[in-house]
């Protein structure tokens, strides 16, 4: 097939969803058509198969803002018939499910091709009920050809918030990680620059949005650490940094918490650390947590949205409500205060991403619901 994908290129989840999807494909032998603002910043096995196409918007004076939207649309449009694609994924609705939108009826005269929309997460909880935004995103996902939500609390969302599911069926396809990539790999040299040997290392993953509550790790480590002297990595970048960094200082622990910024090599992150916070106030998934998984991390998150679809509170971690810090540091004592219960939930962590989230069969399911598309797209409705 020759797909065209767009995405969100910096450090958003549903960018990195939907590069490493182009990747998998495009190993497969599938020609993959990248349309986005920039280069993705996680795409980074690119072959021959793989084109990326960058969107310019030209400022004039007279705009408050560069219509991003038109400019992605237009290069849509041109993409389409320049590679003959067969079929148009758009990861995040806002707006590039309006553009694709309007990229097929620009050429429909002439070039006639179905777009999917891939549902990720604020897109719909909170972006999307902005009542401003709420009235082109329901109509940009039901003019959709085809509709997938990563997580079947998301698609109950979407259901609700945006009143559709008599109007379009969305498919839950759930996130995935690639096995061979996301797999524990010690480095010693890596973890000897944030804790000795037998100090236990914590790990948060995010790009520290209001949404990560990224702060809640610090209370967390605050609370653990009279316990258990631990340390904490803070690998990521966004507006909650310099308050995390603030509240760490305040506490008298910064010489614990190590913020690292933006990492290209996450698998070695994770692959040096015993468990990985994720306090979020919502989160429709979790990627990071799957991440964390598949390089035997047990995770210690909020049992908000999708996350009790990832974590097994129990078997691959543990579930708090948003914003207990309490539970989640005692929680965290638990599995570092019992070697038993630690190798188990390492193990399980990586059965179950590699049982349930293998790329091999997500990326099957994928192709499995392009086929779908193109059918319905090509049989004449009656
Ligand atoms: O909202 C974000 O944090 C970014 C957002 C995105 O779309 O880039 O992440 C969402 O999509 C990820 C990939 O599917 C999910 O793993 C995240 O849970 C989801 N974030 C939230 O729901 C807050």
């Amino acid at each position: 097939m020759n797909i065209g994908i767009t995405c969100y290129s910096s450090y958003g989840g549903s960018g990195i969803v939907a590069s490493e999807l182009g990747m998998e494909l495009a190993a497969r032998g599938h020609k993959v058509h990248f349309i986005a603002a920039s280069l993705p910043t996680r795409l980074t096995r690119l072959n021959s198969n793989i084109q990326f196409h960058e969107v310019e918007t030209t400022n004039y004076a007279l705009f408050d803002h560069a219509p991003y939207s038109l400019a992605l649309a237009v290069r849509m449009a041109e993409v389409i018939v320049e590679q003959n694609l067969d079929l148009l994924h758009v990861h995040y609705a806002i707006p590039h499910s309006v553009s694709a939108f309007l990229a097929r009826e620009m050429i429909k005269e002439t070039r006639r091709i179905p777009y999917v929309t891939t549902l990720h997460g604020t897109d719909i909880t909170l972006v999307g009920t902005d009542r401003s935004y709420l009235p082109i995103t329901r109509f940009a996902i039901i003019q959709s050809d085809g509709v997938t939500s990563i997580s079947q609390y998301l698609k109950d969302e979407t259901c609700k918030e945006f009143d559709i599911c008599g109007e379009r069926t969305i498919e839950v396809i759930p996130n995935f990680i690639n096995p061979t990539i996301y797999k524990r790999t010690p480095n010693p040299e890596l973890r000897a620059k944030f804790a000795a040997p037998d100090e236990p290392l914590l790990v948060h993953v995010s790009n520290f949005r209001a949404v990560k509550r990224v702060t809640d790790c610090i209370r967390i480590l605050d609370k653990l650490n009279r316990r258990i002297p631990v340390k904490l990595v803070m690998v990521g970048d966004g507006p909650e940094r310099s308050q995390a960094q603030w509240l760490a200082r305040q506490k008298g622990i910064a010489d614990r918490v190590h913020f690292v910024g933006k990492q290209p090599d996450i698998p070695s992150y994770l692959s040096i650390s015993d468990l990985l916070l994720l306090p979020s106030e919502s989160e429709s998934f979790g990627l990071s947590a799957l991440e964390a998984m598949a390089c035997e991390v047990p995770v210690i998150a909020s049992a908000t949205g999708g996350l009790p679809e990832v974590v097994t509170h129990g078997q691959t971690g543990f579930l708090a409500e948003v914003g207990d810090t309490d539970a989640m540091a005692r929680f965290a004592g638990e599995i570092l205060g019992d070697s038993a219960l630690r190798d188990a939930m390492k193990l399980e962590c990586r059965r179950v991403a590699v049982e349930n989230f293998n790329a091999t069969e997500i990326i099957t399911q994928y192709e499995r619901y392009y086929e779908r598309i193109l059918e319905a797209f090509d049989t004449p409705q009656k």
